[in-house]
């Protein structure tokens, strides 16, 4: 039961139409939030609305966390692009590192300043933490470049990263979600500054990103990510199954071992940001490349593309094939991606993102998927030119069936339960050739 007597309320119900209480029918001036934005420390800044077309897709995960979301600010710290370029991943990593924590900080503080003009906000993280219980789904709430394309801050390269038509992709991304509305937003920009060199396709280790603009996600992550996420959790595994100190030395070397205490105590460790360290584009940095081409090959691409270091990939992986072909210089080491989908969804979702197009060579068919059990789902599986195409229902003519139990198929992706009893148990059932089977694994490995 509320106290009508408590000083809090009496002092509420004296001050009612202070401006202490919410003010969220007033619009915020469009000049005023920018102002206050280059104030806080923000390189550059754009505003959009919740209801801006380019953000459709976003606009459920972004309410979720914030249901009175009417605007959102989108913000730019700029990453000084020689520490990105540095072939010592240290050098490259004390910048993402500052940047992300200056990213957070510009946020902190503009969200302070709205406070004292009755402006509610919200600042989600630039990278991490992320919300961990969606592992390995999406863990992030609010997708920083498709804000900042609706804000008007650049498009997305080659690279799939944002580039700025001043700064290029050389900087970190933050947005603050705010309650109320401002008095004009930005637009998207009408040209994208992506020039399509393809420089970000030459210099990638993993060869992750594709020149007909593919991207193997988990190619990346794999070796970009080797010491978080997935990353941890395959040297978990490591520990645990080495039976002496000399196994976990075989499996994991010394330099690896303290990488990863490096990465768990100081912040983010990157193995690579390769695709982001050669891009020419934008205004502050085209002329270089321009002007004079094989002076920049020589000193921004070469010093990494020729670097000895070593690449992660996960076995059978297009990674490993691309590795031996264009960098057999580098060490290969063939790891683990820690990621195990931990439900019949998310086996669904991951399917793009772990899709080997180049294992697909010569594969045509239509797989149709049916869970029982604790998820019952359908789904369709459509393997043809070395393209992926997943969709929920039974679409098309099969080519083969599975019909698995739930939980029996997410123990047999996690390397628990063996295909062979599960067949015999009947908890999976394929109709069709088992060769279609085997040649789906290998398409798809983890
Ligand atoms: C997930 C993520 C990653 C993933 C996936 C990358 C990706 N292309 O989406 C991985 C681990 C590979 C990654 C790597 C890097 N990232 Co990152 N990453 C993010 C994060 C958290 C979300 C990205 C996003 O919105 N994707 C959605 C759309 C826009 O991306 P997309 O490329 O069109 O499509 C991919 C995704 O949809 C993805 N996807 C779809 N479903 C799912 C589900 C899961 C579980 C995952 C993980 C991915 C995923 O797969 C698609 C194809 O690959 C943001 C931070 C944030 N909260 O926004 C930073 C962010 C995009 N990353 C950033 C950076 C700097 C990097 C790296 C350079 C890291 C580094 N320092 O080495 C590399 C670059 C790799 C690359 N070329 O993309 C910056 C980019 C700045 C800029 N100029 O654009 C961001 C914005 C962080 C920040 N605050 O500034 N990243």
């Amino acid at each position: 039961m509320v106290q009508k007597n408590h000083p809090d309320i009496i002092w509420f119900n004296e001050h009612s139409d202070d401006t202490r209480q919410s003010s969220t029918n007033k619009k915020i001036e469009y000049s005023y939030l920018k102002e206050l934005a280059a104030k806080a420390g923000a390189n550059d800044c754009g505003i959009t609305d919740i209801n801006s077309p380019e953000l459709v897709e976003e606009k459920r995960d972004i309410l979720s966390i914030y249901p009175v979301t009417r605007s959102l600010l989108s913000v730019v710290t700029n990453l000084n692009r020689e520490n990105v370029r540095c072939v010592s991943r240290s050098v490259s990593d004390l910048e993402f590192m500052t940047g992300m924590e200056k990213s957070n900080e510009v946020l902190k503080k503009l969200a302070r300043m709205l406070k004292q003009k009755n402006i509610n906000s919200v600042h989600p993280s630039a990278g991490f933490p992320m919300d961990l219980t969606k592992w390995p789904g999406k863990m992030w709430q609010v997708s920083h470049k498709i804000v900042a394309i609706a804000a008007g801050l650049g498009q997305l390269g080659h690279n799939r990263l944002l580039i700025h038509p001043v700064f290029g992709n050389y900087i970190i991304l933050g947005t603050l979600l705010i309650d109320q509305e401002v008095s004009e937003y930005d637009k998207p920009l009408d040209y994208n500054p992506c020039i399509k060199c393809q420089l970000c396709v030459s210099a990638c280790p993993t060869g992750a990103i594709g020149s007909d603009g593919s991207f193997a996600f988990v190619n990346c992550m794999t070796h970009n990510y080797r010491d978080r996420l997935g990353g941890f959790s395959d040297w978990m595994e490591n520990i645990i199954k080495s039976k002496s100190v000399k196994q976990y030395r075989q499996k994991v070397s010394d330099s690896e071992t303290v990488s990863m205490w490096q990465s768990l105590s100081y912040g983010i460790c990157n193995k690579s940001s390769y695709c982001m360290a050669v891009c020419p584009a934008g205004k502050d940095n085209i002329g270089q490349f321009l002007t004079e081409k094989k002076t920049y090959i020589k000193n921004v691409v070469k010093p990494l593309q020729e670097n000895t270091e070593t690449i992660y990939v996960i076995p059978e992986s297009d990674a490993q094939v691309y590795v031996k072909k264009k960098y057999p210089h580098k060490k290969l080491k063939v790891v683990g991606s820690g990621i195990r989908p931990a439900t019949v969804v998310s086996f669904i979702d991951s399917l793009e993102l772990s899709f080997q197009k180049g294992r697909s060579k010569g594969l045509e068919a239509t797989y149709h998927f049916t869970f029982t059990g604790d998820e019952q789902i359908k789904a369709s599986v459509d393997i043809k030119n070395m393209k992926l195409s997943v969709e929920y229902g039974h679409i098309g003519k099969p080519d083969i069936s599975i019909i698995a139990d739930t939980v029996t198929w997410l123990s047999f992706l996690a390397k628990e339960k063996n295909l062979l009893l599960a067949l015999i148990q009947r908890k999976i059932k394929i109709k069709g050739s088992p060769v279609l089977m085997k040649r789906f694994a290998k398409c798809f490995p983890l």
